[in-house]
């Protein structure tokens, strides 16, 4: 009786050694430890035995029980560890490597300025009118008191659509009309941003289409004195409160009188370098009160309100702000350029 059971713990320990997976080991663990084994029937066939070999036979089973079951237990461990060894050659995976980083994207320089412009004129309680690209002559030129034939309109050459009289708009003055004409008579305040197109040599400061952004107030009592406040107060947003700003005289045919507005250089403090050619200023935007012409155009009575307009240039004031040295960058679509913004 005891040889049975030796016998089988001998072929029970065997078949654990031959065993090499998780699913083999619980077919082992039923067949050698479960309910129906050899090792359960022989305890509970123990009854039938003398009763003298009865207790060494008990004891010699449990023993047995106990030993197929730590045996079980080391053999899972193994089997665990060649598992894991398996993996880690089959599946080489280095936790400690950096993960791959995914590009992001990013607003392009010009939308950033943008942005800021809009945020600062916005807190100044300025709407943005939105108007077209491809203008009337009569808007872009005409309506602005620049009749055909006026000298000015070389300044601001453009191109032409095959339609007589449509053409890409030169700046976003023409926005003010029809923003005039859409408020008239009530008081507007509205900034008019988009893009403009301008028939001339490409350098490194001028492109044949940029950004502007124009501004435009009229209503009851407004004053040049308003105007130089207000591009002031714009200036010290824009560029921080201790920014100087300085007005020269200028001439434009929609505004009268017009100048244009310079703030100090943020490169050297004023003291002169090569972005402000030694002069110490930068020039931002021109300016001025609404030329009365333009006023009537726009469906106002001059003599009841008056108003003032600005337009500026993003990327040139981009330009400015990083360093930028060429403005053909812009639109060159490199991304060793685009990506340092
Ligand atoms: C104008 O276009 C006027 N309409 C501005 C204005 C509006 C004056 C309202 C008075 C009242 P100007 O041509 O100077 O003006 O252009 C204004 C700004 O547009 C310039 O200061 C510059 O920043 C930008 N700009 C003009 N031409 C180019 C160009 N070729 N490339 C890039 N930016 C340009």
């Amino acid at each position: 009786m005891l040889e049975r059971l030796e016998g089988l713990e001998k072929d029970a320990l065997a078949a654990l050694e031959a065993v090499q997976d998780s699913a083999a080991l619980a077919a082992w663990k039923t067949a050698c430890l479960g309910r129906s084994s050899p090792l359960a029937t022989f305890m509970g066939d123990l009854g039938s035995l003398p009763a003298e070999q009865r207790p060494q036979a008990g004891k010699r089973g449990n023993e047995i029980k106990r030993a197929l079951e730590s045996a079980l237990a080391a053999r899972e461990e193994t089997l665990k560890a060649a598992d894991l060894e398996r993996s880690l050659q089959s599946e080489k995976l280095d936790v400690t490597l950096p993960g791959r980083p995914v590009r992001r994207g990013r607003l392009h320089p010009s939308s950033q300025v943008l942005r800021r412009i809009y945020t600062v004129w916005a807190d100044m309680g300025f709407q943005i009118y939105r108007s077209r690209n491809v203008e009337l002559d009569e808007y872009n030129f005409t309506l602005l008191n620049i009749p055909p034939h006026h000298p000015a309109r070389d300044m601001w050459d453009t191109f032409y659509g095959t339609d007589p009289g449509v053409l890409l708009r030169t700046h976003t003055s023409p926005g003010q009309i029809h923003a005039m004409r859409e408020y008239a008579p009530e008081p507007v305040r509205v900034i008019l941003p988009g893009m403009c197109f301008r028939y001339e040599q490409i350098t490194a400061r001028s492109e044949i289409q940029f950004h502007q952004v124009e501004g435009l107030a009229v209503g009851p009592g407004i004053t040049f004195a308003n105007l130089k406040g207000t591009l002031a107060d714009f200036a010290r947003r824009m560029w921080g409160g201790n920014v100087r700003t300085q007005f020269r005289a200028d001439h434009f045919p929609f505004t009268e009188p017009s100048l244009e507005m310079d703030i100090e250089c943020f490169l050297c403090g004023g003291k002169g370098c090569t972005v402000c050619k030694y002069s110490g200023w930068l020039e931002i935007l021109g300016a001025g009160m609404v030329h009365p012409t333009v006023l009537k155009n726009g469906g106002y009575d001059p003599k009841t309100v008056s108003g003032f307009a600005f337009g500026m240039g993003p990327e040139r004031i981009a330009m400015l702000r990083h360093g930028i040295e060429d403005i053909r960058n812009f639109w060159g679509n490199d991304l060793r350029f685009l990506e340092q913004f």
